[in-house]
């Protein structure tokens, strides 16, 4: 699997973190910080799916572990929401972010990881938790995960962020960007991959990671 992501992000990888600490802020009635210790007292569940980017390339049968998050949210944040929370805007360390619908969320099979393949997750692959959620593309993957804010509505995305991927982006029914008709996309994505994956690897190569 490449490290992957927008050339801005690709090119820093963050410091690698002490642990998990999480903060939860947003539509709350008091903020929260995730420790270590909240999600270690949940079950861990374990999980193999294929990992589709956005931009055409897949990665079959890649194995995680960490926890459901749809066991985080009943027992660590749905005591904190307020009522009518739609959607989750998750924040990482080296400044990514994405949100995604709370009903997506809740789906059986998406996982806040925190191995990849048996092995504690790397840096490189989104230490020290990055979310799982395997009917979204890859965009929506986020690694180095650090703060989530709950939210009433989706947030307002910028034009490039609703062009470059769709607000839900579900693999299934190719939703790559909030602009139709999917199939261009699909073209567009693929044409460049072979030129975008060589620019990544470089700016990765040379990016401290
Ligand atoms: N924090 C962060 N998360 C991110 C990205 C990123 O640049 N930064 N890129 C996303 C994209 S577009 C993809 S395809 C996957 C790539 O995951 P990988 O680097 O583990 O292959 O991470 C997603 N999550
Ligand atoms: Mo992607």
């Amino acid at each position: 699997m490449p490290r992957y992501g927008l050339p801005k992000y690709v090119q820093q990888v963050p410091q690698p973190p002490e642990a998990v600490r999480l903060s939860v802020h947003g539509h709350v009635t008091f903020p929260l910080i995730v420790l270590p210790a909240d999600l270690q007292a949940l079950p861990r569940q374990e999980l193999t799916r294929d990992f589709h980017c956005v931009t055409t390339w897949t990665v079959p049968g890649v194995q995680w572990a960490g926890w459901a998050f749809r066991d985080v949210w009943e027992a660590l944040l749905a005591p904190i929401a307020r009522p009518g929370v739609t959607h989750v805007q998750f924040r990482a360390l080296d400044g990514y972010r994405v949100s995604v619908p709370l009903e997506e969320l809740l789906r059986g099979g998406v996982l806040l990881a925190d191995t990849l393949n048996g092995r504690p997750l790397g840096v490189r692959y989104g230490a020290p938790l990055r979310l799982v959620a395997p009917q979204l593309y890859g965009a929506k993957n986020i690694k180095h995960l650090t703060a989530l804010e709950l939210l009433t509505g989706p947030p307002r995305a910028s034009l490039a962020g609703r062009l470059l991927i769709h607000p839900r982006g579900r693999v299934d029914l190719e939703e790559r960007s909030s602009l139709p008709p999917q199939r261009f996309w699909r073209w567009l994505y693929a044409a460049q991959l072979p030129a975008f994956l060589r620019h990544t690897a470089r700016l990765d190569r040379t990016g401290g990671g």
